[in-house]
């Protein structure tokens, strides 16, 4: 077996036992790294003054990671530059927030050169390489550019926009033929898949065979879909454990009869939170008999706050939960309880236990973790019931979930009616084959489906990789 070195913006290990406390994520890379004993490498997170390429060597339960620091510019322009003010908001259909400057993409290109530096003298030769996201498109080109003939993947986390879209970046094309460096592409879903299809066929002219295999200057590349999942063994663990059971406690003394909905999300644009809020509201100016029996529980940690439409964003949520409850609470009940502060996960988990409904109404999202963790932590004898928009990745799996546009805050607010008054049984019918869809293709499965497809992609011969 070869050894597995993933490479991704952030590096985040799960360690001991963790007390379900780390993302699905985390815990299922740390099991890849562990079984081939192999390596993670990233930013650290941290500022330095010059960058060095200095590496800093960890290794805790079995998973080796190699961190580096990034300098102030860097992390302006790769980071908040080009990566989040550019392709985040391109790549979720919002080119009204998307900045197109030269210094971003200049940033952009000279992070992933420097990544592949300071990677390089870490590779061997059979070593197979899993690169992570948007952040990092360019680096299998950069690290062929340095004569690697390995193996090497790029899977990407959030959605592929529609060729008309893309094409408003200006270095759309560079930034694709940058990816047949790879020798597979992973998307999440069919949708993004067919969109990057979709793109090559209009603007490169080239031709994907019906295995998603496509070929450019003489080099092959296998694009895939492969949903990534939650940890559902895991999770179901924590949201039985006690810490999940002790928060359902305090949440159902805190509701005092009144049934719960809940969404959890980072504080983020394409997460639709506004959205959400105004089928809410919506759903109370409809329906005045439910004033004083539901309460909305929105959790959301504020993310990515140097970045100006974040710091937009949030202010105008600030707002509409103001107006929201200024206009319906009254002396015993506040309808929406807005949280920007983010919870352990094992509390959660106990969370989405004690909710009645889920609602998850991304406008665009790649897969969406918190409609699958809503699912794998519900009580199989009362299962809540899940509200999910069909704009994130997920609903290509999750047929059994009520699927909504979230553009519409009437069939946010006629959701939210329709799983209130949803018999059990027939909640019980679509949370089993949810549950079953979830847990079925879970994030285990997601890496070891990867990692299948990489590894049968035959190895160059030593002849072969000096001649390329
Ligand atoms: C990107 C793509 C894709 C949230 N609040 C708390 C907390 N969370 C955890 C959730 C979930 C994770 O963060 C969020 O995952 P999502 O998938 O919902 O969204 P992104 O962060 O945008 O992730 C997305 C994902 O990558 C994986 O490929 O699905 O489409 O955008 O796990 O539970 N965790 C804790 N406390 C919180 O308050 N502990």
């Amino acid at each position: 077996m070869s050894r597995l070195i993933i490479i991704s913006n952030r590096v985040s290990p799960a360690t001991g036992e963790g007390g379900g406390n780390q993302g699905g994520l985390a815990v299922a890379l740390s099991a890849a790294l562990r079984e081939s004993n192999g390596l993670w490498f990233g930013w650290s997170g941290e500022e330095t003054e010059t960058f060095t390429g200095a590496i800093n060597f960890q290794r805790a339960d079995g998973v080796a990671t190699a961190t580096i620091d990034l300098e102030a510019q860097d992390i302006d322009e790769y980071y908040n530059g080009f990566a989040n003010q550019t392709l985040w908001p391109l790549f979720h259909y919002r080119i009204d927030l998307a900045e197109f400057e030269r210094g971003f993409a200049g940033g952009y290109e000279r992070v992933n050169a420097r990544f592949a530096d300071t990677v390089s003298p870490l590779l061997d030769k059979d070593d197979l390489i899993w690169v992570h996201d948007y952040h990092l498109m360019p680096l299998g080109r950069e690290l062929r550019r340095r004569d690697f003939a390995n193996r090497i993947g790029f899977f990407l986390h959030i959605p592929w926009p529609p060729m008309r879209l893309l094409v408003s970046l200006p270095s759309h094309r560079e930034l694709v033929e940058s990816l047949f460096s790879y020798d597979v592409v992973g998307f999440q879903t069919r949708d993004s898949l067919e969109a990057f299809i979709d793109y090559v066929n209009g603007q490169m002219e080239l031709t994907v065979d019906a295995d998603g295999m496509v070929e450019f200057q003489g080099h092959k590349v296998h694009l895939i879909a492969c949903p990534i999942g939650v940890d559902c063994e895991q999770f179901r663990r924590a949201s039985e454990g006690e810490a999940a059971a002790a928060m359902r406690a305090r949440m159902t003394a805190s509701a005092n009869d009144r049934t719960m909905i809940i969404g959890v999300d980072r504080l983020d644009y394409s997460k639709g939170l506004a959205e959400r809020f105004l089928g809410y509201e919506r759903f109370l100016s409809a329906r005045p008999e439910m004033h004083g029996k539901v309460f909305l529980l929105q959790i959301a940690p504020p993310s990515r706050g140097d970045v100006t439409s974040y710091q937009e964003i949030r202010s105008s949520l600030d707002n509409l939960s103001g107006r929201i409850n200024g206009e319906f609470s009254d002396a015993e009940w506040v309808p929406l309880r807005y949280v920007n502060r983010g919870y352990p996960r094992d509390e959660l988990a106990g969370m989405y236990r004690a909710a009645r409904i889920g609602l998850v109404t991304p406008l665009r999202d790649g897969m969406n973790l918190v409609a699958k963790e809503y699912v794998v932590a519900q009580d199989a004898e009362d299962p809540g019931v899940l509200i999910l928009s069909r704009f994130a990745g997920a609903a290509e799996q999750l047929l059994d979930a009520l699927l909504i546009n979230p553009h519409s805050p009437e069939e946010i607010a006629d959701a939210i009616a329709q799983a209130l008054a949803m018999p059990l049984a027939e909640r019980r019918r679509r949370w089993q084959s949810l549950f079953e869809t979830v847990c079925s293709q879970d994030v285990m499965w997601w890496w070891r489906e990867f990692t299948r497809v990489l590894e049968a992609v035959p190895q160059p011969s030593p002849s072969e990789a000096a001649e390329g």
